[in-house]
């Protein structure tokens, strides 16, 4: 059915490790080999092999208008003609800097990177440079990007392939890392009561995705607030896949939680490598070269990617959030209905156009209850469903995304096929 993908795979892992250019895309931890893409378009994905399939992943985030948006192919290709890389500021980039403020109201002020490591990586040396203090509150099983300080109990591939966090990174590095569960606020208190005056910063994804979809329980999010106001540490909320995603103001507007810093990622380049980090301009005037804190990067502010992102914004501007989370949230429902009816413990939980396949009867809260999850079970689900045209994100510690090209029949395909799921 692969033959092609197999080919092409075999290939690929003579020149580039694991196959890859990112590990989770390997489908290591499904027993499975990774599909090369040909082309995509709205909710579809094509493999070299010619098969078409439903796109859950979308590019693990980035395609919520779908693939191949006809804005956003057409500001791309406009923007390509004008030639690629400047080095030098450009319009598009005081354009997407005002979409982002305006949409986000606790950013003041932001600067574009090229990724969401590099988003995170820079809001840590900001809080760090900002308050003179070294430590870091991350929670386990959250994931911040590959930069060092966050490799530890991180989540995504991190956790998906059980690398322990720190190979190639020196322990000092992560010795300022502090490590809670997710919607532990008794846990961060304790932390906070020992270390609290050295804490730089709590980051925090505010809807964690990396170890599958499991949403902020009531008070967690504001808990952390009132905890970094008490000692004087700033919170940045991780918005790489939630910022435009569970609504255009982010999780921040969701929950009416204002943080310090933001940083963002994924949907705000249009599926083009881009990254943001912002924040009260008090913080970010302290970035170089208005301030001593610095941070660079030769592409940053890219003008094709910042037409892919304005043409992407501008839709979401005008799309309907609550539709789609009504519609995803009825899928998640009868997706567990059906799956539940197979005699196995699962649960499929859903937030905004994000949902999640939870082979356990925990009480998802945090990374322990989520690996209590049967692993062989979703390997057999995610098997089954791709043979059947569906195309899942290859691993149990990611969560599945919906776009507003997602149709009726995209759904009821997929309700379909899991119905003829056997384990
Ligand atoms: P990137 O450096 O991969 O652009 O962003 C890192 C990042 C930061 N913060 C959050 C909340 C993220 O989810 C991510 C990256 N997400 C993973 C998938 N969940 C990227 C997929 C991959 O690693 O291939």
């Amino acid at each position: 059915m692969y033959e092609a993908s197999h080919k092409l795979f075999e290939q690929a892992r003579t020149l580039i490790p694991g196959g890859v250019n990112s590990p989770v895309r390997a489908c290591r931890n499904v027993d499975s080999i990774p599909l090369f893409i040909a082309s995509a378009a709205g909710s579809k994905i094509t493999s070299v092999d010619g098969r078409t399939l439903i796109d859950f992943v979308l590019s693990w985030g980035p395609m919520i208008l779908g693939h191949a948006h006809p804005e956003v192919t057409r500001a791309i290709c406009g923007a390509a003609a004008e030639g690629s890389s400047y080095g030098a500021p450009c319009e598009a980039e005081v354009e997407l800097a005002r979409l982002v403020t305006d949409a986000l109201p606790s950013v003041e002020m932001v600067r574009m990177v090229n990724s969401g490591t590099e988003a995170t990586m820079s809001a840590l040396r900001l809080a760090r440079g900002v308050t003179g203090r070294a430590r870091v509150l991350k929670c386990i099983g959250c994931y911040h990007g590959h930069a060092d300080p966050f490799l530890a109990a991180a989540g995504s591939g991190v956790a998906t392939l059980s690398i322990p966090g720190t190979p190639g990174v020196p322990p000092a590095t992560v010795a300022d890392t502090l490590l809670a569960p997710y919607n532990d606020l008794a846990a961060v208190k304790t932390l906070f009561e020992s270390h609290g005056q050295e804490v730089a910063a709590i980051i925090v994804e505010p809807v964690a995705g990396n170890m599958g979809l499991v949403p902020p329980q009531p008070g967690f999010l504001e808990g952390l607030r009132s905890l970094c106001d008490q000692y004087g540490s700033l919170l940045i909320f991780d918005e790489v896949i939630t910022g435009f995603r569970v609504g255009y103001g982010g999780a921040q507007q969701r929950f009416n939680i204002a943080p310090d810093l933001t940083t963002l990622g994924k949907i705000i380049g249009g599926g083009l490598p881009v990254g943001a980090y912002g924040g009260k301009a008090a913080y970010m005037q302290r970035i170089a070269p208005e301030g001593d804190v610095y941070q660079a990067g030769t592409l940053s502010g890219n003008p094709l990617a910042m037409a892919a992102g304005i043409a992407t914004l501008r839709v979401l501007q005008h799309s309907d959030y609550a539709a789609l989370e009504t519609r995803v949230a009825g899928f998640a429902r009868e997706l567990e209905q059906i799956l539940a009816g197979k005699g196995v413990p699962v649960q499929v939980l859903s937030l905004a156009s994000m949902f999640c396949v939870f082979f356990t009867r925990e009480t998802i809260v945090d990374f322990a209850s989520v690996k209590t999850a049967d692993l062989a079970l979703f390997t057999s689900f995610y098997k089954q469903m791709r043979d059947a045209g569906v195309y899942l994100a290859p691993a149990a510690f990611e969560a599945g995304m919906c776009s507003f090209a997602h149709s009726d029949d995209d759904f009821n395909h997929t309700l379909d096929a899991a119905k003829k799921v056997t384990f």
